[in-house]
């Protein structure tokens, strides 16, 4: 669902955009105006909307009124679209300089004539700014230092959490493809481990015209900065802050440079070590007897030359894994491709994904059988899911059956009936609350404990409590695609699956397309070595009891 926040995002954006073009005072300010009345407004926006009265709100005339509707229904506004493509990503970067707003901006801009920080940065350095009205011996300090520290906090230690980085890499994918004649393009590195942060992205193609790759890539909207620019590598750094690298392969090496450029390092100094043994060389262009390539195609070549049973990306840390697949021990983990449903999706209230067909398309296209809609087990509940169960798809195409659940979402704590229509319940922590004492309350409907995400970190962290809660009457625990905020890392999934805890992936989707997020959620289960025997493929089962329902 479109928050308030986000519509107040895009307007102190296009308020900021508006100003670094030069526009008139005025026009700028109506922006800046509706924003904070935005942030002060006690009711969602699409409810607002519903009842046709975006208007009344203070400060929104038809102008913004119409923007508003188009970002609610469509997701999109194609004025801030064409107002980003006027403004070189590098000039709204330099905002983030400390002591730079849209005003300093626009004067490096047009007066300086730089275009990011990097030409900005040479500019400071080549005395360019001196004498310039407004920029002081401690102003040109201050700046030399937030230049600093903007390249520092890309290139040293800042990293993002794991789903944000898989879908800056999604689209970067789609981009390129659309664009580029790339034969295969894969993101290797730590993205491919599933590693809960992500540093930078590791690229790799294949292309009989690498020129034109590096020339797609090289004109990617949202590029801030060229790092360095070759025939077969190139790096970039993206709007907002993320390097990445990429590199054209020779299909001979595919093989081996996934391997090499997945990593981790440590896993790679171990093969090296064994390759060494022997009496074999193993790099990013093969594995190698004297000057002869022997292996290099496949990943699963290169470890074959080294003597291994392949390793999945996600367990390669050098935690064992490379011992275990030298006794041809690797553990089974779950894969994708078994996944038969999502069980925990919210319709938004309007847009296109307020109805069916677009999840069941994409459900389809993922290959389940079943998608479980949720809804919050108030008053409503009921209607709500009558409402929505005649225009349930059970089948699309010939041979594929979609059967679409309803489910509702309530405190873990709270012995509400479920209504009229409801096939499962999930349990959520309750706000600030600890787990209760008590068994969850005994329901004939299955039961599973999900919606753990949480923003404050305390918050967090007292998710174990709940997770324990859930072991203890074995309720599986739903597993999403966001572990910062979960507090179910591949760690704690590693060693509650030691206990017997039973999982389902869910890619926490309110839009239709976040249901390929699941990719992420099932990234985590195999970096922590889940087996497919404790992951629930489809809804757990009920405790059969007196059933009790409200209508
Ligand atoms: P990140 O980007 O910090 O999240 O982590 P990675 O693992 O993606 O690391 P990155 O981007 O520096 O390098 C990608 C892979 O390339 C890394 O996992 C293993 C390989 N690699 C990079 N540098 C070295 C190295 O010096 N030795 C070896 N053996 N492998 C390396
Ligand atoms: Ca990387
Ligand atoms: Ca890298």
């Amino acid at each position: 669902m479109a928050s308030n926040a986000e519509v107040e995002r895009i307007f102190v954006e296009i308020g900021d955009l508006l100003d670094l073009l030069g526009e008139q005072r005025f026009k700028v300010e109506a922006y800046r105006r509706a924003a904070r009345t935005l942030e002060s407004l006690g009711e969602p926006l699409e409810r607002i909307a519903a009842r046709g009265e975006l208007e009344r709100i203070p400060g929104i005339g038809d102008a913004l009124e119409a923007k508003i509707r188009e970002y609610l229904s469509t997701g999109r506004l194609e004025y801030l679209e064409k107002l980003r493509q006027q403004v070189p990503p590098g000039i709204r970067e330099l905002m983030r300089l400390p002591g730079v707003g849209p005003k300093t901006a626009r004067r490096f801009w047009v007066e300086i004539g730089v275009e990011g920080p990097l030409e900005l940065a040479q500019a400071v350095e080549a005395g360019r700014l001196r004498g310039v009205a407004g920029f002081g011996e401690r102003k040109i300090e201050q700046l030399r230092q937030g230049l600093a520290a903007l390249g520092a906090g890309v290139d040293g230690g800042s990293r993002r959490p794991l789903l944000d980085a898989w879908e800056i890499a999604e689209e970067l994918r789609e981009r390129l493809r659309a664009s580029a004649p790339v034969d295969e393009l894969v993101v290797a590195g730590s993205l491919r481990r599933s590693r809960e942060t992500v540093g930078d992205l590791d690229l790799l193609a294949i292309s009989r015209e690498p020129a034109k790759v590096f020339a797609s890539f090289l004109a990617l909207p949202g590029l801030i900065e060229v790092r360095s620019k070759g025939d077969t590598k190139s790096t970039i750094l993206l709007a907002p802050g993320i390097q990445v690298d990429l590199r054209v392969l020779e299909p001979e090496s595919f093989g081996a440079a996934l391997q090499y450029f997945t990593g981790s390092k440590d896993h790679n100094v171990h093969l090296r070590t064994l390759a060494r043994e022997k009496g074999l060389k193993v790099n990013e262009y093969g594995v190698f007897r004297e000057e002869e390539r022997v292996a290099g195609r496949t990943e699963e070549e290169v470890y074959a030359a080294l003597g291994l049973a392949p390793i999945p990306p996600e367990i390669r840390e050098n935690h064992g894994e490379v011992e275990a697949a030298a006794a041809g021990q690797v553990p089974t983990l779950f894969e994708r491709s078994s996944l038969r449903t999502d069980l925990h999706l919210h319709l938004p209230l309007q847009g296109e994904d307020a109805a069916l067909a677009p999840w069941a398309e994409r459900a389809l296209g993922l290959g389940y059988s079943e998608l479980g809609v949720v809804v919050e087990n108030d008053d409503e509940a009921a209607e709500r899911i009558r409402r929505l169960r005649p225009t349930a798809p059970t089948t699309a195409g010939a041979k594929t059956t979609l059967r679409v659940r309803f489910g509702v979402e309530q405190e873990g704590a709270s012995p509400l009936p479920p209504p009229e229509g409801a096939e499962y319940i999930l349990l959520r922590p309750s706000v600030g609350g600890t787990p209760p004492k008590t068994e969850a309350p005994a329901e004939s409907l299955p039961r599973f404990l999900g919606h753990l995400e949480a923003e404050d970190p305390a918050a967090v962290a007292g998710r174990v409590g709940w997770v324990e809660w859930a072991l203890r009457d074995r309720l599986p625990v739903e597993v999403g695609p966001r572990p910062e905020r979960t507090g179910l890392d591949s760690g704690s999934l590693r060693s509650l699956a030691a206990r017997g805890v039973r999982f389902l992936p869910s890619a926490r989707s309110e839009r239709s397309r976040e249901l390929a997020r699941i990719a992420v959620s099932v990234g985590l289960l195999r970096r922590g070595a889940v087996s497919a025997t404790q992951v629930l493929l489809g809804l757990p089962e009920g405790t059969p009891k007196k059933r009790r329902a409200r209508t």
